[in-house]
């Protein structure tokens, strides 16, 4: 029906993308071979009471050396499109100085695979690997790892540019920033509201300089872009207002408008006074990009609390000490109304519609891609089948909303389903699966799921199947 988003027959248009997305740390594996060293989610999954179950990327879904299975899966279910990530430490395993030959040389393998199966791909520089040293020097906090990844960007860009048409410089710099060094829930584990905000502008400016650097090497006009994790938000206005300054316009703004927000800086106020920003900065970050990479999974409901009794925290952070929304301490994340997936996030489609709308009306002209959009569940293998009507439902609607969207005149122009595979799932380890393909985590095991098989029907004929 129109109301619940559970549409069918709706056709998307000629050229759509449609493809399915995963990252370097959350599948590959093999995390010490070829030269690779670790990165901050090596030390931080080594960390104690840091990931659930003590999981670690150590073997993650062995993707390193199953690649081309991998790949084999993508070509078979007929997708157009693949959106992975490099890992930093492959390519420059302290991270500085020249590239590790055998660290490109997989990712070189994985493209000219793609391309050999008709798979378009989607290359995402920064999926918050970080190279450890990196952040023993301070990491994202300071300047110099903006122009370290500069480096990084040119190195990749220079070996796959001839070949890769679609770049991404960073995957949700909201998570590395806020959730890295504020709520210290990811890697690196920080609890520095100021850190944190030097993060972000380090972020947006490492953004700017890597697709300079790409421009630099990479030949023709590819498609440059960078992704990232949009809050929807309902409830009080003010409340509303100061989630939106410190979760979306930190990033839209200096992005795509070349500045930071007014009301941003007055609400960090008393944690920065912003002199990290430099002369030309901002000049550097607003680089033209190609496309808009939105990640979208689901709704927050916020109201101002009024300093007594409990203040709600339904956004899974609460319950750590350290916020990670600086200068926005009287917000409080209200409890949705369901149904949920098994991370405990609301099912919203009609956020997403509302999401790329809003997009359209605050940015006219930048075309989007929706990087990111999936759900986890219980799933369950049984006799060569998985039976995942949740995830199914779950992406009919999501492809709904986004159908809707392009009705009403959105530039959309793909459509990537977090995620391919059954993976890392971060601070939760492997305890919640996000695949349209499961993994065993004995047998390393890949099998399609039900939804995997409805997608690659909606990628064949651009019809939403029954
Ligand atoms: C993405 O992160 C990542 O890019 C990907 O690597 C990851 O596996 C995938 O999504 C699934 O998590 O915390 O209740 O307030 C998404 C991170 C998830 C952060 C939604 C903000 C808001 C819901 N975002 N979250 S809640």
């Amino acid at each position: 029906g129109s109301a619940d988003y559970r549409d069918s027959g709706l056709r998307f248009p000629e050229g759509f993308l449609f493809g399915s997305a995963t990252a370097s740390y959350q599948i590959e594996g093999a995390a010490q071979e070829d030269g690779r060293r670790p990165s901050i989610w090596d030390t931080f999954a080594r960390t104690p009471g840091k990931v659930l179950g003590g999981d670690t990327g150590d073997i993650a879904d062995d993707h390193y050396h199953r690649w081309a299975e991998d790949l084999d899966i993508v070509r078979d279910l007929g997708l157009d499109a693949y959106r992975f990530s490099i890992a930093w430490p492959r390519i420059q395993p302290t991270g500085s100085g020249e590239a590790n030959q055998a660290g490109l040389d997989f990712y070189s393998r994985l493209v000219d695979g793609m391309l050999e199966r008709g798979i378009t791909p989607i290359a995402t520089l920064y999926h918050w690997d970080l190279p450890q040293p990196l952040e023993d020097a301070g990491g994202w906090p300071e300047r110099e790892t903006a122009h370290r990844f500069a480096e990084y960007a040119a190195l990749v860009g220079a070996a796959l540019g001839d070949r890769v048409r679609t770049w991404t410089t960073l995957n949700e710099p909201w998570c590395s920033a806020f959730l890295g060094y504020g709520a210290g829930v990811h890697a690196p584990g920080r609890t520095e509201p100021l850190a944190a905000l030097r993060a972000a502008h380090h972020l947006n400016l490492a953004h700017g300089l890597g697709i300079q650097a790409l421009r630099g090497v990479v030949p023709g006009d590819p498609d440059y872009s960078v992704t990232l994790n949009f809050a929807v938000l309902r409830g009080e206005e003010e409340a509303v207002r100061q989630i939106d300054a410190v979760a979306n316009r930190v990033f839209t703004g200096p992005l795509l408008k070349g500045a930071y927000p007014e009301d941003l800086l007055a609400d960090t106020a008393s944690v920065a006074d912003w002199s990290f920003v430099q002369d030309g900065d901002l000049v550097d970050i607003a680089q033209r990009i190609d496309l808009l990479g939105v990640n979208y999974y689901n709704t927050a409901l916020v109201a101002l609390w009024d300093g007594t009794g409990v203040k709600e925290s339904a956004d899974n952070h609460g319950d750590t000490a350290a916020s990670p929304y600086p200068g926005a301490d009287r917000v409080q994340f209200l409890p949705q109304p369901g149904p949920y997936t098994e991370m405990g996030w609301n099912i919203a489609p009609d956020g997403l519609e509302e999401l790329l709308l809003s997009l359209r009306r605050q940015f006219p002209d930048q075309p989007l891609m929706i990087t990111e959009n999936g759900a986890a569940f219980d799933d369950v293998l049984e006799d060569g089948h998985v039976h995942d009507a949740e995830r199914l439902d779950y992406l009919r609607r999501h492809f709904t909303a986004a159908h809707r969207a392009l009705e009403q005149g959105v530039d959309l122009r793909g459509y990537q389903v977090w995620s391919l595979l059954d993976n890392f799932e971060w601070a939760y380890g492997y305890s919640k699966r996000f695949g349209i393909v499961h993994v065993d985590y004995e047998t390393l095991a890949r099998t399609p799921k039900d939804s995997a098989l409805w997608y690659s029907e909606l990628a064949r004929t651009h019809v939403l199947p029954e």
